[in-house]
């Protein structure tokens, strides 16, 4: 019997079914190629999954470091590693102002749930651009500012890689060496090619202006450049703002384009203008540039994921194209952007006494870290702790890069349960009064023993 002979019109279907699985079966033993075909789409090679073949991906350093913090039972445990603020006791923190702005929402019965525009909400995007230009900022009188509401500095920093990609005549971006660790995969994936700058110099624990001076004089000129606009992560070294405006000159000269990346408006020196004044001395310039803002940390709002990305231009006309462009990046991403977080934002900030009960608390969250700096400074010294720890009250905003290699990390996360990346990162708004000594004790254990 041959399979034809079961295809044939005469037969009946049960003599047809039989002929489908003959088929099949000689199609399966004869081909490798053809069984891929029939099998059913659910199973596999081995272990009966299409994905069997995946192998295990690594947790992510920042974010993997939580998810060992959380497996960990000891009571005495401390999470240093994401940057995220804690209070006093420990405990993460909603803003009060933030508490206020959701219950106006909550309250005003005509708010609606539909889909904000694929640039977000439109009050939002206008308040972001003047908080971080400033009120009076040349470009956003004379209108050359395109901003769109994304999701968080993450989400606003791959937007902008994309339109960059797509629009830009140069496609190679500078990162500072070292840097924070998505930054090479958005923009790789982005699709622009990523080198980095000289930065950090760990024999000083300081900037190293020389390298990164150099660096940028050679790079390939029109190249864009990443920026961090205040509290740089990891190091928590920023430049001075002589530094910057020599950065500027060079920059500016050689037509880099800035790309800054702004999630710790605020948080550095407690003042928002403050901390965004080396944007404001680019713009100030009258050229070009990206601006990518998060909303994550100074108003803690980390998973409303609620953020900005605003591109400066020369004119307003050349702005109207640049939003345009955004949109039809945005719009096969993640079509538009989720409303709760940019409404919260939009309250605060048009809201003279709410914006000012923000400053005052954001001054508090940017105090309590430095206060930190200091307790864990003395404490260290207390203990004749050997080396220099004068980094640790001289480095600025949210992190501490403290010079611990990755060896000396996992002996503190093994024998005293505290958790951070493995480059030596602490999140000093992880920590509080009650837990310096426990921190202060594994540095110095580690400090003073070969690890
Ligand atoms: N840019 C820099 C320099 C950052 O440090 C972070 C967050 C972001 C952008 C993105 O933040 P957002 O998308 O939440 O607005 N860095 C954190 C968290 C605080 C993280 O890794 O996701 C960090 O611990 O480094």
């Amino acid at each position: 019997m041959t399979n034809s002979e079961f295809s044939s019109s005469s037969s009946s279907p049960s003599d047809r079914r039989i002929g489908a699985l003959l088929r099949h079966l000689t199609a399966a033993t004869n081909s490798d190629n053809l069984s891929s075909v029939y099998a059913s789409p659910t199973s596999g090679v081995s272990g009966g999954s299409v994905f069997a073949h995946l192998v295990q991906a690594p947790e992510d350093p920042i974010l993997g470091v939580t998810v060992a913090y959380n497996k960990d039972p000891s009571p005495v445990k401390l999470n240093l590693g994401v940057g995220a603020y804690r209070t006093e006791e420990g405990k993460p923190l909603v803003l009060n102002v933030v508490r206020k702005a959701e219950q106006q929402l909550i309250n005003d019965r005509t708010r609606i749930k539909e889909y904000l525009p694929i640039v977000g909400l439109v009050e939002f995007n206008k308040l972001s651009a003047k908080l971080i230009l400033g009120a009076d900022s040349p470009a956003i009188r004379e209108n050359r500012v395109s901003t769109v509401e994304c999701l968080s500095g993450t989400g606003s920093l791959r937007v902008g890689g994309e339109f960059l990609a797509k629009h830009y005549h140069q496609k190679t971006i500078y990162i500072t060496q070292p840097t924070w660790g998505n930054h090479p995969k958005i923009f790789t994936l982005a699709g622009l090619t990523v080198k980095t700058y000289r930065y950090y110099d760990p024999s000083t624990r300081g900037l190293n202006f020389q390298g990164l001076m150099e660096d940028l004089g050679a790079a390939t000129p029109g190249s864009i450049v990443l920026l961090h606009a205040c509290a740089h992560n990891p190091t928590g070294v920023d430049p001075t703002i002589q530094q910057w405006e020599q950065i500027r000159q060079l920059m500016r000269s050689k037509g880099l384009m800035p790309f800054f990346d702004s999630a710790y408006q605020g948080f550095a020196s407690g003042s928002l203008d403050t901390d965004a004044k080396p944007i404001r001395m680019f713009v100030a310039d009258g050229g070009e540039c990206l601006v990518a803002q998060s909303y994550a940390k100074n108003m803690g709002l980390y998973g409303e994921r609620v953020g900005a990305l605003s591109i400066v231009c020369k004119s307003s006309d050349v702005a109207g194209k640049v939003e345009s462009q955004l949109k039809l990046v945005i719009r096969p991403m993640y079509s538009s952007p989720p409303i709760h977080g940019a409404s919260i934002v939009a309250v605060i900030l048009r809201d003279r006494n709410l914006f000012n009960e923000w400053t005052l608390e954001l001054k508090a969250m940017a105090d309590r870290i430095i206060s930190m700096r200091k307790q864990l400074f003395e404490a260290l010294r207390a203990r004749g702790t050997p080396g220099d720890w004068s980094h640790i009250i001289k480095q600025i905003g949210m992190f501490t890069f403290t010079g611990l290699n990755p060896a000396q990390v996992s002996y503190m996360t093994k024998e005293y349960h505290i958790y951070m990346t493995s480059d030596g990162r602490i999140s000093m708004a992880g920590l509080s009064s009650k837990t310096v000594p426990h921190l202060a004790d594994a540095i110095h254990a580690v400090a003073t023993k070969a690890v």
